[in-house]
Order: structure tokens, then C-alpha cells, then sequence
């Protein structure tokens, strides 16, 4: 980085980071060529990966893996101090209940391990396995109390089905009481929203990620999940999947329905949609280093609201930093950016 680098007065903590151990790629892999699998999202996804060999898929691949040398070399070069890294998307959530028990403990340790070789540059979120909603709450207070991760991520969906199921809520109840948050990360759209988008070729992330998640935080919203707990913190990449664009809408939509009674089972909320989306809900830069959106979501959310994520190694790019650096906001506002509102969020030291 430039001499100027050394004068900065503040951290860039990078907060959506991806790692795959080499054990879940296989296992994708055999899922994939064993045809396996029924999730065609799913195989569209991770068959791209991993059954593409252009340079640009295998070097994303290979740095997938590590969690050392390489990984921080490519932090040096781009100038991020910290990474908060998490299982790639779509993480466990792909697998049988027991099976995907297992794997997230199995790499949460993994992960804790690397993340103690490191302490001053890497952090970690656990992987859970929704599948199982009190297992992965357990696991979720193991990898808090025991392992020292600041969370745990959840790839959107599981088997077509989301959080605001009241089935899911012992998760939000051990984060909420864990005083961790929930990075709600995209992944393929789910089975009844995929087929308009994969067959057009949206359904990664140039689009469906954002269809899929986006409405995922939307579902968890209006669900009155956050009136039940009213202290848990979702984070959500990608400046908020579209979601800060459209709350005027929301609100003026979501009263109206409550209003007529148009849906028997929506439940009054204590609260206006785009205030749990102010109060509770956080907003990561990942894959959005385009500055009139980051600007917007500063002034629509609150800046601090608003984190950096550089989304490595999918969106890894030597000067993918100098958008943020470039912004039109004063020390202190950048600072919260890159590096305070990380702490905070996900209480690091
Ligand atoms: C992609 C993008 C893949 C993101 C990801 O995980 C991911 C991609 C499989 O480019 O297909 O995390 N992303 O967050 O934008
Ligand atoms: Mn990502």
C-alpha cells in the first residue's frame, strides 16, 4: 500500500469474508457429481465453482481454502487490517440435519483454530446448521463461549424454508441472548423462486442472491420476529440486498395491509418495517464499492449502520478499497465505516 497508508488513522475491518475447508468442497463436489442432489440453485451455484477450471473460478477456489499465508498475504496487498471470516455460502445448509450438525462444529473448530493463529488479523462467525433449530443454537453459544466467534451466518434459506418460521426462533433467542449477531449472507433463491431467474442466468449473485435474501429479511421483518426480540442485531451484505431502496414502500404498503385485514395471519407490528430495518438491522458493503449507494445507505439507515465487507475472495480486487477511502465523509464517519461499527456489531476488541 501507499506511504499514506501508514498514516491512517483508522482499521479496515473487512466483515463478509469466505473460507471453504477442503473437506466441505469435496462434499459439494461428490453432491454435485453424484447428481445427489435435488437443489438445482444449489448446483448451479457450487457446480460453477467447482466444476468450472477458468483461472478466474480456481483461484477463487484455492483461496477459498486458506486460512494463512495466502489469506493474509492478500490482505496485506489490499490493505485490510481484520478480517471476520465465515463458511461459505451456502455453508451446511445444503446437507441432512445430523450431517450438517456435525460439519458446523467440525469447522467452527477448524475456524477457531485458524482464528488463534492470527487474533490481531482474523475473526470468525460460526456456522449453524438451521436444520436443526435447538442444535444450532447450542452450537451457536459453544462457538461464542468456547471458540470466541462473534456470530454465526446463515446462508438464507434452508431446504425452502426461512427464519420467520417460528421453528427457527430458538437461533434468534440464543443470539439475542448471546449479545451476537446474525449475518444473514445470500445464497442461491430458494425452489419455488428459482426457476424465472436461473433460467435467464440471474440466479447468482449479479441478481437472485438479492431476490433471495432481500425478501428473506423482508419475511424475518414483518414476521415480528424483532418485537420479539427486540435487542437481536441481523446484518445483512450487499448495502442491505435492495432493501433500504424500497422502505417508503413498505411502510406505506405494510400499514395498509394491516389496516384491511388482507392477510388474516399478518400481525400488526409494534413498529414501522423501516424502523427494525434502522434499529436492528445493519448493512455490509460487500460487492457494492460504488459510491452514490453507499452514500444513500449511510443517509437512509444512519452511519452507523453501515460496515465495510470486501466479500473475498468472490469480490477480491487489488484496489477494491479506494472507493471507501475515496468517500466524501469526514475521519470520524470513516473510521465508524471501516473499523467502529465492526467493533461494535460484533464485539471485537
Ligand atoms: C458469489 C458471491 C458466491 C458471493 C458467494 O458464495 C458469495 C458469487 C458462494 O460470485 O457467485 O458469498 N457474495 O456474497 O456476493
Ligand atoms: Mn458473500
Amino acid at each position: 500500500m501507499s506511504s499514506a497508508d501508514s498514516e491512517r488513522s483508522y482499521r479496515r475491518i473487512a466483515t463478509e469474508e469466505a473460507y471453504a475447508p477442503t473437506d466441505l468442497i469435496e462434499r459439494y463436489k461428490a453432491q454435485i457429481a453424484d447428481g445427489a442432489t435435488s437443489d438445482r440453485g444449489f448446483e448451479s451455484l457450487m457446480g460453477y465453482f467447482l466444476f468450472n477450471d477458468s483461472p478466474r473460478t480456481t483461484a477463487i477456489v484455492e483461496r477459498l481454502q486458506d486460512l494463512g499465508e495466502r489469506r493474509i498475504g492478500d490482505m496485506d496487498a489490499t490493505g485490510i487490517d481484520m478480517q471476520v471470516i465465515s463458511l461459505t455460502a451456502p455453508g451446511v445448509q445444503v446437507f441432512d440435519a445430523p450431517t450438517a450438525v456435525s460439519l458446523a462444529a467440525a469447522y467452527n473448530d477448524e475456524l477457531a483454530e485458524a482464528v488463534r493463529g492470527h487474533p490481531d488479523r482474523l475473526a470468525g462467525l460460526a456456522a449453524i446448521a438451521p436444520q436443526d433449530p435447538p442444535a444450532a443454537a447450542e452450537e451457536l453459544e459453544r462457538a461464542v463461549r468456547k471458540l470466541d466467534l462473534k456470530g454465526a451466518i446463515v446462508n438464507s434459506h434452508t431446504h425452502g424454508e426461512y427464519l420467520d418460521d417460528r421453528k427457527f426462533w430458538d437461533i434468534f433467542e440464543a443470539a439475542e441472548a448471546l449479545d451476537v449477531p446474525i449475518y444473514l449472507h445470500p445464497r442461491d433463491p430458494s425452489p419455488k423462486l428459482l426457476d424465472p431467474l436461473l433460467e435467464s442466468g440471474l440466479d447468482g449473485a449479479i441478481y437472485g442472491f438479492a431476490v433471495e435474501t432481500g425478501m428473506h429479511l423482508l419475511r424475518i421483518i414483518v414476521s415480528g420476529a424483532f418485537d420479539r426480540f427486540p435487542k437481536l442485531r441481523i446484518v445483512v451484505g450487499h448495502l442491505g440486498e435492495a432493501i433500504p431502496y424500497w422502505l417508503f414502500r413498505v411502510d406505506f404498503f405494510h400499514r395498509g395491509i394491516v389496516e384491511t385485514g388482507r392477510y388474516p395471519n399478518f400481525k400488526p407490528l409494534a413498529r414501522k418495517p423501516s424502523d427494525y430495518m434502522r434499529d436492528n438491522v445493519y448493512v455490509t458493503t460487500s460487492g457494492m464499492a460504488w459510491e452514490p449507494v453507499i452514500m444513500y445507505a449511510r443517509e437512509v439507515l444512519g452511519a452507523d449502520r453501515v460496515l465495510y465487507a470486501m466479500d473475498y475472495p468472490y469480490q477480491y480486487a487489488p484496489d477494491e478499497v479506494t472507493v471507501t477511502d475515496r468517500l466524501p465523509i469526514g475521519a470520524d464517519e470513516k473510521r465508524a465505516l471501516y473499523e467502529m461499527n465492526a467493533r461494535n456489531v460484533f464485539g471485537l476488541v
